[in-house]
């Protein structure tokens, strides 16, 4: 028995096109907003199974189950950073908290002004899916989405809302903000699926 083997012997860390980046840069449409603590809500909405609690204030919400996962970020500008520590509660945590009714199949994860991103639930269900709070230990920057933002390890970025204030649980697909100007439904970098001309039957509700 040899050594065994490092990460980047077992699957290469860069998506096909991304190259690596230094630094954390910032990449988001519009204003950043301003945190309101006694205004801030999470709300889970749409198509909810009865039982469970529908909206957390701040201190609700970072008082839930807090869990951290090691993963990269993806932008499809083609830059990556990769092996950050993103700290914060598990997507399935709030979904055992609000449970999806049987039916629903994506999900809108909403954010500040109207800002939204659609997943496919078993996406959102990822063990590796985190609403985060903190990366490699420290409080998120305002800039960087704090207080909450959304991290779905195995998608591309525009896929995780920065500014997060709630989810709705959908019963068909719908296209969020990016995903209705061009991008691509799915997502997912190691397919390079990055516009939505890319799409195939099955991949995405018609425009
Ligand atoms: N609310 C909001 N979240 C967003 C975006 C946005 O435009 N608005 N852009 C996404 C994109 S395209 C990327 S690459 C990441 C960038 O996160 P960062 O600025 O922390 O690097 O945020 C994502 N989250
Ligand atoms: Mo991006």
């Amino acid at each position: 028995m040899g050594q065994p083997e490092s990460r980047e012997a077992q699957q290469p860390q860069l998506p096909p096109g991304q190259r690596l980046q230094r630094g954390w840069p910032v990449t988001h449409y519009g204003p950043v907003p301003r945190f309101r603590p006694d205004r801030w809500e999470f709300r889970v909405f749409g198509a909810t199974a009865e039982e469970g609690k529908h909206t957390w204030t701040h201190e609700e919400f970072t008082a839930l189950p807090y869990a951290t996962v090691v993963a990269d970020l993806h932008c499809v500008t083609k830059f990556s950073m990769l092996d950050a520590e993103w700290g914060g509660v598990p997507a399935r945590t709030v979904a055992e908290a609000a449970p999806p009714a049987d039916h629903v199949t994506h999900v809108m994860v909403w954010a500040e002004y109207g800002f939204s991103s659609n997943l496919r639930l078993g996406d959102f269900l990822d063990e590796r899916t985190v609403f985060a709070t903190h990366k490699d230990g420290e409080l998120l920057t305002a800039e960087h989405g704090f207080p909450l933002r959304l991290i779905v390890p195995h998608l591309y970025a525009w896929k995780g809302p920065k500014w997060v204030r709630g989810i709705e649980y959908m019963t068909a697909d719908r296209r969020g903000f990016w995903e209705e100007r061009g991008y691509h439904n799915i997502g997912d970098p190691w397919r390079e699926q990055r516009y939505s001309y890319q799409e195939e039957p099955g991949d995405g509700p018609q425009f």
